[in-house]
């Protein structure tokens, strides 16, 4: 594969090894840099008060670099040593299509370089700004066997265009419907109003999304909710970041009240690797320019730091050699 259109990470994520040449890539789990910009004309009512002058990718990195030297430590969310088989290796892929100024971004970069990825074995953690990256993502995953989206957002994003553009953020869970290899979605931390109107929830229905509102996380608990969740053989997830608590992640595009809590969203994505193997994980919708003292991409590089921590042991790497894949 070309990868022209990746830039190596000025700082990596937490001081991981880069790597520079993703057909040489040796790694159990790589991290990744989305710089999808959608092609919506400006809202006014979202501008922000400061142009964007740093990513997600950049902010998340930023923020990860207090935990430089950090991963053999003890993590009390797990109550052991963060990764307890310290041959598991981690990689720092950089960043795909970083200069978009030019105009000249291209979606087809990052299918490519995910897609790479999965080849060389690896599971894909992916960063990014704007979640309209999740569509060219998913694209990736292309073959892959029964799927299932777990889409954790306070929005469900099932718009089929907006301002007449298909493939921006408010059409993510839509366009990856579409896609014969998902074959399952839930969206979990629901609440508020959104761009959903009754046309968007009845087409989620139509097709078999399980909705779990923020409300029902907190009145039946994590287990109660994940009995709703379809049972497969693999699990997609991705996060906006405004699924979470605005206190611990201000810098969104749409703050919305009544929060998914750091230990709620750890605990789904810790209770999903115990139920499947988790395909892929991309974390999009950290906005840099409206964020308070870097909270927002603080908590994002945290919460990456405890999915890593859960591969490290739901993901058997290394320590039980893989099994070949089972044929149903
Ligand atoms: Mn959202």
């Amino acid at each position: 594969m070309n990868s022209n259109f990746l830039t190596p990470p000025m700082h990596s994520f937490a001081g991981l090894p880069v790597c520079r040449q993703l057909d040489d890539l040796e790694a159990d789990i790589a991290i990744i840099g989305l710089h999808y910009v959608s092609p919506y004309p400006q809202n006014p009512a979202i501008l922000s008060p400061h142009p964007a002058v740093e990513t997600a990718p950049d902010a998340i990195r930023m923020q990860s670099s207090r935990f430089i030297g950090h991963l053999g430590h003890y993590d009390f969310d797990f109550n052991d040593v963060l990764l307890p088989d310290p041959r598991i290796r981690l990689v720092d892929c950089g960043d795909v299509d970083r200069k978009t100024a030019d105009g000249r971004q291209n979606p087809e970069h990052i299918t490519a370089a995910v897609r790479t990825i999965l080849a060389r074995g690896a599971m894909p953690i992916a960063i990014g700004t704007d979640e309209g990256g999740f569509i060219p993502y998913v694209r990736a995953f292309e073959g892959c066997r029964e799927l299932c989206v777990i889409h954790i957002d306070a929005h469900i994003d099932w718009r089929n265009e907006r301002y007449g553009i298909l493939d921006g953020y408010s059409s993510g869970m839509r366009r990856a419907s579409e896609m014969p290899w998902i074959q399952s979605m839930a969206q979990i931390g629901l609440r508020g109003i959104g761009s959903a109107g009754p046309q968007e929830i009845s087409d989620a229905r139509l097709f078999g999304s399980v909705f779990i509102r923020a409300r029902d996380i907190h009145q039946n608990g994590i287990h109660a909710c994940m009995e709703k969740i379809p049972v497969t053989d693999q699990y997609l997830i991705t996060i906006d970041a405004d699924a979470l608590d605005m206190a611990i992640a201000p810098g969104v595009l749409y703050p919305s009240p009544g929060r998914l809590t750091f230990d709620e969203t750890t605990d789904l994505v810790r209770t999903l690797a115990s139920k499947g193997r988790i395909a892929g994980i991309s974390l999009f919708e950290v906005r840099p320019e409206r964020d308070i003292n870097g909270l927002t991409a603080s908590t994002a590089a945290q919460l990456i730091i405890h999915f890593i921590g859960t591969m490290a042991r739901y993901g058997n790497y290394n320590r039980i050699p893989r099994l070949p894949q089972t044929r149903h």
